[in-house]
């Protein structure tokens, strides 16, 4: 499948379900569909059907909230049935807003308490570089979540033991829970950090699968240490009237919003494969 076509679908699905289910985290999943498509589209070695395949890629969502995107992709590959899309957030669902590897086939990390994700990811290369297995790791980290100081010992870690089995994504969508981040705190630039650390940088439109694939391919081809990938993305990409809103982090949608949804479903099963 084409990867634009896959990313209309699961933008399509995380819509359906955020719609059935009334609110949840709308932007921050918007803003990582095509690099969840071209992931799972195309670079991620899983077998849906043996979803701890000890041979399988890992993929940490450290920004555990974008979990609705996850499980759309994740059911579109086959991992689960579709209708559990249904049960997001439920009492005693198998999906619960942020990822949670005990109960969610394919989930490789419990996520949710921002910064751990992106530990728990060099962990995990660090465990299969010592092991000399060649499955890659990459990880999705918020710009907002890279406020959190332990995300640079991971950031140390990963650059002194050359984990180029480490790809990490930045989703920088400029928003983090309800503001602009250079607002808030954080004003540096994400490229000269992580190049001053070490990393291998590289800043991207995440929305052109096409830019992520190619970034893709140079962080696998990347020896002797490990990799940022910089997304430059829209947080809400892809429904024009929430696009870049400060309060589309976690919607509860009103009747106005909910109009909005149903013309831009409504869009995305036009385009849908
Ligand atoms: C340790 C921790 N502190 C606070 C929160 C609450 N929280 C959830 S999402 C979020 C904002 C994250 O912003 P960003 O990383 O930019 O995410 P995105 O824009 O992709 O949604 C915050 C503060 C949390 N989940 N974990
Ligand atoms: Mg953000």
């Amino acid at each position: 499948m084409k990867l634009e076509h896959f990313a209309n679908d699961i933008r399509l699905t995380t819509l359906e379900m955020l719609k059935h289910k009334t609110f949840g985290h709308l932007g921050g999943s918007m803003s990582i569909v095509e690099t969840l498509s071209v992931l799972y589209g195309k670079h991620m070695r899983v077998d849906p059907q043996n979803p701890t395949d000890p041979l399988r890629d890992y993929f940490v969502l450290s920004k555990g909230h974008a979990g609705p995107a996850l499980y759309a992709t994740l059911a579109l590959k086959g991992f689960f049935d579709k209708s559990l899309l249904k049960t997001l957030n439920d009492d005693n669902t198998t999906l619960p807003s942020n990822c949670d590897m005990n109960i969610t086939k394919g989930i490789d990390m419990t996520t949710g308490s921002l910064g751990q994700g992106f530990s728990a990811a060099v962990g995990i290369a660090k465990g299969l570089q010592i092991q000399n297995k060649n499955n890659h790791v990459y990880v999705i980290v918020g710009d907002g979540e890279l406020n959190e100081g332990q995300c640079y010992e991971a950031m140390m870690f990963a650059v002194k033991h050359k984990l180029h089995n480490l790809t990490v994504f930045i989703d920088d969508n400029k928003l983090q829970l309800d503001g602009f981040r250079t607002d808030i705190s954080d004003t540096a630039d994400f490229k000269q950090r992580f190049n001053a650390f070490g990393f291998h940088t590289q800043t991207i439109n995440g929305h052109d699968v096409h830019a992520i694939d190619s970034a893709i391919n140079e962080a696998k081809n990347t020896k002797g240490k490990p990799t940022v990938i910089i997304l430059d993305t829209i947080k809400g990409k892809g429904i024009k009237a929430f696009e870049n809103r400060a309060d589309n982090h976690h919607m509860r949608f009103s009747d106005h919003d909910n109009t909005i949804l149903e013309e831009t479903i409504k869009a995305l099963k036009e385009g849908q494969s």
